[in-house]
């Protein structure tokens, strides 16, 4: 085992990233990064560049407009926003601008880049968490969403995608992004206090119609028992 930090640079959120581009791998926490020296013989240089209070997993390194320099993504894990950090200047004069993704949702626990729509660009793929810390964090019970966002490389632009809006399904703590169904596309799965969710993406679609109508949780035996008397609609379809 080798130690890197303390107490005042550890925190809520990790992550791996080339912040400086020097080819090695520095680590990323909620106040700063650790700059890779010569990590074989624990040598790290620390910059306490940012603040992030509790973030969300991982702190993703990722250069978001495209201009060379790495740049963070992170969610805060147990309050409401999405944010990535602008990398500005190098060395001494390095600077981080903040931007803000989205701040709709809170709990942003998880989070994963990764291309899903298969056209060589990662998307950011982010949702709400549900009841993190029991109940007490803030917009605990606020709806559930999971979204994905195509990231403008030219702008640094971020333009959201819903998968779920107001479902069963939370991110809970990791998304798992495979191709579950073996058809050639990625599937997401997610886990979390509200059950355990599988979204199948049709991307490619090579179920027939007749299965798909069977997977529907649809009763079509009406009336229902209990129901009462079945009146004529007046502007109903017409009865065949
Ligand atoms: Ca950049
Ligand atoms: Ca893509
Ligand atoms: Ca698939
Ligand atoms: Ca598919």
């Amino acid at each position: 085992m080798h130690h890197v930090g303390g107490k005042e640079q550890d925190g809520h959120g990790i992550g791996i990233a080339d912040v400086d581009g020097d080819g090695k791998a520095d680590i990323l926490t909620p106040n700063g990064w650790f700059k890779n020296i010569d990590a074989d013989n624990d040598k790290w240089e620390w910059h306490g560049d940012w603040q992030m209070d509790d973030a969300g997993f991982p702190i993703i390194g990722y250069d978001v407009n495209n201009d060379g320099k790495t740049d963070i993504i992170y969610g805060q894990g147990h309050s409401y926003g999405l944010y990535w950090l602008e990398q500005k200047g190098d060395g001494t004069s390095r600077s981080w601008v903040k931007h803000v993704i989205d701040e709709s949702y809170s709990q942003v626990h998880a989070l994963k880049l990764i291309d899903i729509d298969g056209d060589g660009v990662p998307e950011l793929l982010a949702g709400k968490r549900y009841r993190g810390h029991s109940g007490h964090d803030p917009g605990s019970y606020d709806p559930l969403v999971i979204y994905y966002y195509k990231i403008d490389r030219k702008t640094g632009q971020f333009t959201r995608y819903p998968i779920s809006v107001n479902g069963t399904a939370g991110a809970g703590t990791q998304f798992v992004v495979e191709d579950l169904d073996g058809d050639g596309d990625l599937d997401i799965a997610v886990a979390g206090k509200t059950g355990v969710h599988f979204f199948e993406n049709l991307k490619i679609n090579n179920v027939p119609r007749e299965t798909r109508e069977k997977q529907l949780w649809l009763e079509k035996n009406w009336p229902f028992e209990g129901e009462g008397e079945t009146v004529q609609q007046e502007d109903g379809p017409p009865v065949r």
